[in-house]
């Protein structure tokens, strides 16, 4: 047989009101760009004729605008699982337009495979190379399509002319067997390769080869600010001394490291540091600073589910493909970001916490505790089974008209039991081994704002309590202010 290529209004054909799509991809980094435009056109003709049209969205994480944009845009959600970062899709989360539930990313293709979410109808794929066998090199994400692709009807097939035939290799593909079958995943250090370099599919269930000539959708990050520069510097500081104490040992261990501007400035004052060895990565966005790392030999090699990287720092990848082949690997996310593999390593994890309280738990998700911001991503996976884990986030949100740090999370994310170290500009805290008032006390001791010290302190008195001394009445206190007069400052108790 021989693939035939289609438009995409002809592959949006092929998805039908109430339909659950998986698509390939993690962040914007290998997901679909143009199918989802001609699913959000036919879902807005069908609206018009007074049909209904919405359908299951299931990625790898967040997408680009070209996906969760268009598809919220044109009010096509049925369902979204199971992370997103798009600003039009967010607002359509928090107004109910758009149902959302939030997951552990490790989890999502296994709880697929148990049926939990009823049938993935169409899976759509972006590729560098598909062959008549149906052998698809990916891109630069792999997210859960081994899943999507293995359960779906109809695959559709977006032949991205960006990425060279010659990543082939970039990939290893693999997809664990489900309870009772299951067995250990063979994976004992960062650079071990266990699958396949090809995702291979049934090739009678492609549907056709839409072409795509679009650079996956990532912005740049801002240069390290004095905040997010001293919140890296001091992850730097405190794994240096864990080297000296003996707790890391010299030849240190792998990192996994969140997204956003505090990882990239943590990043490069990790690779800065002359007492940090060069270190290897089993995380699951490989970022530009990674890449930057690794061609000044700070970073040995990095395994990872997306090059979530700019266009710019991916030719320069492409140019030097001799360099860079054998220091990237990219995964399935139930691999890069497997429970049972991150303890196995013993990574060092670093993630980014919205709000944390006095006791060590931690918000990574909803603002002021009901609007989703973007939702957990891996930041569980890897937290809780972590060598050591890390949390970070600046002392003050708004101009200082929030603290990050309140007596009481108003979302749990990340519980007292799975956080190790919280570091802000201010300080970092070690909560090993410490009780619940001994991690409150060293927490508003080394992270809290100054301007909002005194405040935790008293909060602290309010209760007799010896083990966690909250005081119910009083624990969203500072949220309730902020609601009201727009500045946790006024807070009284
Ligand atoms: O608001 O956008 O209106 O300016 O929240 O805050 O400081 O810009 O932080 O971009 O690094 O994101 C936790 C969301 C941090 C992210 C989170 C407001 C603040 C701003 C964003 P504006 P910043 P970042 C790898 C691992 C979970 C997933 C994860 C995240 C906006 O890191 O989604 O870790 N993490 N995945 O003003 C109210 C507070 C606030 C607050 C900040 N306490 N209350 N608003 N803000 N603190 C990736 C994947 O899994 C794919």
């Amino acid at each position: 047989m021989s693939l035939k290529f289609i438009t995409p209004e002809q592959a949006a054909e092929f998805i039908h009101h109430d339909d659950n799509v998986g698509f390939s991809g993690f962040t914007p980094a290998g997901s679909p760009k143009v199918v989802a435009g001609a699913i959000a056109a036919k879902a807005e003709a069908e609206h018009a004729a007074g049909r209904e049209f919405k359908i299951g969205v299931f990625t790898g994480a967040s997408t680009g605008d070209t996906l969760d944009g268009v598809l919220a845009r044109a009010n096509a959600v049925k369902i979204r699982t199971p992370y997103q970062s798009n600003k039009d899709l967010r607002n359509c989360i928090n107004d109910g337009s758009a149902p959302y539930f939030d997951a552990h990313l490790s989890q999502l293709a296994q709880e697929t495979r148990y049926g939990f979410f009823g049938k993935i109808n169409v899976a759509v794929i972006e590729a560098a190379d598909v062959t008549d066998n149906g052998e698809i090199v990916l891109t630069t994400g792999v997210g859960n399509i081994p899943t999507f692709a293995r359960l779906a009807d109809h695959i559709i097939i977006e032949l991205n002319t960006k990425h060279p035939k010659f990543i082939k290799g970039l990939h290893d593909i693999y997809e664990c067997d489900d309870p009772p079958f299951r067995r250990e995943i063979p994976i004992y250090k960062p650079s071990d390769r266990i699958g396949s370099p090809v995702l291979k599919v049934d090739p009678a269930k492609i549907v056709g080869i839409v072409e795509n000539n679009m650079n996956d959708q990532v912005a740049g990050f801002t240069a390290p600010d004095e905040v997010t520069q001293t919140i890296g510097d001091r992850v730097a500081h405190f794994l240096v001394g864990e080297m000296k104490a003996g707790r890391v040992p010299a030849s240190f261990l792998p990192i996994q490291s969140g997204v956003g501007n505090i990882a990239n400035a943590l990043l490069g004052a990790l690779g800065k540091n002359p007492d940090i060895p060069a270190f290897e990565m089993y995380t699951e966005v490989i970022q530009d600073a990674v890449i930057g790392l690794m061609k000044e030999g700070n970073v040995k090699f990095a395994s990872g589910c997306s090059l979530t990287i700019t266009p710019e720092v991916l030719g320069s990848i492409y140019d030097d493909w001799a360099f860079f082949k054998d220091k990237l690997v990219l995964r399935p996310q139930e691999i890069s970001n497997s429970p049972e593999v991150a303890r196995r390593l013993g990574l060092i994890t670093i993630n980014t916490a919205l709000e944390a309280d006095i006791f060590g738990n931690i918000n990574s998700t909803h603002v002021l505790g009901t609007k989703m911001m973007n939702g957990i991503g891996g930041s569980g996976d890897f937290t809780r089974n972590a060598y050591l884990s890390i949390f970070t986030c600046p002392s003050v949100a708004k101009g200082g008209k929030i603290s990050a740090i309140v007596p009481m999370v108003s979302h749990l994310d990340h519980s007292e039991h799975s956080v190790k170290i919280l570091v802000t500009e201010q300080g970092v805290a070690d909560l090993r081994g410490k009780s619940p008032i001994q991690r409150a006390q060293c927490i508003i001791e080394n992270c809290v704002h100054p301007d909002y010290k005194q405040l935790m302190w008293d909060y602290l008195k309010l209760s007799k309590t010896t083990h966690t001394p909250h005081t119910l009445a009083s624990a969203f206190k500072m949220h309730l202010e902020f609601a009201e007069s727009g500045d946790m400052h006024n807070t009284r108790w």
